[in-house]
């Protein structure tokens, strides 16, 4: 390493920023903002340093052309957050870091890091004496400025240096004015725990839309209307950052052509992976997300514009929109409702599971508060999972919790009625759709999967339980079909 050695007192800056590209600069001049920090900011390209230095001169932030002089500039244990592009450039900026750091110094990764990479950082930062926190920021720029929600995992040790400079970052829930940051885990759980989040983002957003396509292709609502059926379920158990601003953008008419805003914008939605990233990661652990799965896959489906453009002349019998009364836009609140509840059930689902798997402890009922605010999925109904997991931290679903339970079980009927007048009038709901199915199939008394194992026994030995008594068993389904207990 490089002998970079600075006595503590000559050391300015009490927390660095690499990277100063949009999240980086906001990030910095958010920390630069309160009391007691001194920013010590890096940036490959020194015009990008050189830029935010004079357009900040406020921030009194201690610019760094070298890393050399970044480390030099910070007090020990150095604590410096990257923010740079994620994947290799990472990798090579944690390399770096490490060459000029000195062991016990933390470098904080708070792009957005698949887990596994964060995971294999983490062990080899620490094989090199440093620690190395991989810390998920949700907010986006607005966030970074103004305060995000962060969800840091790393070794607890270092969050005792970190965690106070993150709380004087980041966001405050409205209700208790708390900070939304907490140490979420060991090595990859903060990263783990900000994928699950952009995951259930998915779905939230994916409901929404469905449920204004309801509105709009059923209940026959203009998109201004429907901007005020939003604003008011934003007044209700639905009060969140999406209902607010999806009010919003039904309310804005485009000005060159006076249509609504919505009608001119192209229906492709983008994505950047980390919905992806969701659904595989629990697919490799068997966890069912079938609400941020019909999230990801609608937006797959709404960028196939070659399949759809060749698909919508053959239907020759298009269906016609079922007649409903002015209790429709109630019914679709209670199934958005419900359907939510799914969403964010499989998710803590899968948030548990990875813990199980990769030896977290994850306290679920943190991770809810943390995501009060300053988060794009921040919402009031997160205190109602706060709660939950606080009653019984060892919840085997949230859709056993008696409060969710209840909501869920008052909407069932609106949730059905809603689902099955989208399938009769052909508009697509597949988010509600998915998310009512896996909530009947937790409630079912017998499942067809008894079904799918005897025909895995039939065609390939698999073996099967019986209901009435323990064992494996197996049929001679080829043979005279008597049946053999195997243990
Ligand atoms: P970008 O993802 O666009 O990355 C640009 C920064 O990376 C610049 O500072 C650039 O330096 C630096 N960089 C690159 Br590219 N390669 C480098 C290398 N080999 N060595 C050193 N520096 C390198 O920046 P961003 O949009 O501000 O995002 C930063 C992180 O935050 C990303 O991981 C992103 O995924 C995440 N993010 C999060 C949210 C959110 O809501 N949480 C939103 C947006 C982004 P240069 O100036 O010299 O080219």
């Amino acid at each position: 390493m490089t002998d970079t050695r600075t006595t503590p007192a000559s050391a300015p800056a009490n927390i660095g920023v690499v990277g100063l590209a949009v999240m980086g600069s906001n990030l910095a001049r958010n920390l630069a903002s309160r009391d007691g920090n001194t920013v010590a900011i890096y940036n490959r390209s020194p015009e990008r340093t050189d830029a935010l230095i004079a357009a900040h001169p406020e921030a009194g932030f201690v610019a760094a052309h070298s890393l050399e002089q970044f480390a030099a500039a910070l007090q020990r244990p150095r604590t410096a957050i990257i923010m740079v592009q994620a994947g290799n450039a990472t990798d090579a900026v944690i390399d770096q870091l490490c060459e000029v750091f000195e062991p016990g110094d933390i470098i904080v990764d708070g792009g957005n890091a698949l887990y596994t990479d964060t995971i294999r950082r983490e062990a080899a930062v620490r094989a090199r004496g440093l620690h190395f926190v991989g810390a998920g920021i949700s907010g986006g720029e607005e966030g970074a400025l103004n305060g995000p929600a962060i969800m840091p995992g790393g070794p607890a040790e270092s969050y005792r240096t970190l965690g106070p400079i993150l709380e004087s970052i980041a966001a405050r829930a409205p209700e208790d004015g708390e900070p939304c940051v907490a140490h979420i885990g060991t090595d990859g759980a903060g990263h783990f725990v900000k994928m699950v989040h952009n995951g259930i983002e998915y779905a939230d957003m994916q409901l929404i839309g469905e449920a204004y396509d309801l509105l709009r292709h059923v209940g026959g609502l203009e998109p201004a209307q429907i901007a005020e059926v939003f604003a008011e379920w934003n007044r209700g158990d639905l009060e969140s950052y999406l209902i607010e601003i999806t009010s919003e953008v039904l309310r804005h008419t485009d000005a060159e052509t006076g249509k609504p805003f919505i009608d001119v914008v192209v229906d492709r939605a983008g994505m950047k992976g980390t919905g992806t990233w969701t659904v595989q990661t629990a697919l490799s652990l068997a966890v069912p997300v079938s609400g941020i799965g019909e999230a990801v896959f609608a937006r797959g489906v709404s960028g196939r514009a070659a399949q759809r453009a060749a698909v919508r002349p053959t239907i020759t019998n298009p269906p016609q929109p079922v007649a409903v009364d002015e209790s429709f836009v109630e019914q679709v609140r209670l199934a958005l409702y419900a359907s939510k509840v799914i969403a964010y059930a499989q998710g803590f689902d899968l948030i548990l599971e990875g813990a199980r798997e990769y030896g977290w402890e994850i306290d679920p009922g943190v991770v809810a508060k943390v995501w009060r605010a300053g988060c794009i999925i921040r919402a009031r109904f997160l205190n109602r999972i706060a709660e939950a997991y606080g009653r019984n931290p060892q919840l085997s679903s949230l859709l056993a919790d008696p409060y969710f339970a209840a909501e869920v079980a008052k909407g069932a009927d609106a949730w059905r009625h809603v689902v099955s007048t989208a399938a009769l009038s052909g508009v697509p709901a597949p988010a509600f759709s998915a998310s009512l199915a896996y909530y009947d199939s937790l409630a079912a008394d017998r499942l067809p999967a008894a079904l799918i194992q005897a025909q895995r026994d039939f065609f390939g030995a698999h073996t099967y339980g019986r209901v009435d008594r323990d064992g494996t068993f197996h049929t001679n389904w080829s043979g005279d079909r008597t049946e053999q207990q195997l243990n």
